[in-house]
């Protein structure tokens, strides 16, 4: 009798982890280029401190092309990148830096609707304060309510 439990109990656990398997499998990510630009600012094509509008929970490639401005940290970083919500707060897994060059990083968009500032978290330069961009996340159109 214990024996079956123990047997029932493993070959959930190995159920559970082929489900996490599944649902790890590389999504097909929307791919974001950014540059972490010089001039202490991001940019999204000649766009400056872009407003990038995305879906809660969306899986998103950032192919940051980070370009040394007049400081660089002591790891060697030129710029670096955290999301904040509307509290000042670090959204979990968007805590980034980045040496010169280009670097992709796998981000998930926040769950919650609203505006979250992305800054910059590395002193590149006396500009560095103002360097950032904006992430919408709006949720789908379908899904209003009446
Ligand atoms: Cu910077």
């Amino acid at each position: 009798m214990f024996k079956k439990i123990q047997v029932a109990a493993a070959s959930s656990v190995v159920a559970t982890c082929l489900l996490c398997t599944a649902q790890s499998a590389p999504p097909t990510a929307r791919v974001i280029e950014l540059t972490a630009d010089k001039d202490s600012r991001y940019r999204q094509g000649d766009k400056v401190a872009p407003t990038i509008q995305v879906s809660p929970g969306e899986h998103l490639v950032l192919r940051i092309t980070a370009v040394k401005a007049a400081q660089v940290a002591r790891d060697g970083s030129v710029h670096g990148l955290a999301l904040l919500d509307k509290d000042e707060n670090t959204v979990p897994g968007w805590r980034f830096y980045f040496h010169p060059g280009i670097q992709d990083v796998e981000v998930t968009a926040p769950i919650q609707p609203g505006r979250y500032m992305a800054v910059c978290i590395v002193i590149c330069s006396d500009m560095h304060e103002d360097m950032g961009f904006t992430l919408v996340v709006s949720p789908p159109v379908s899904s209003e309510k009446e």
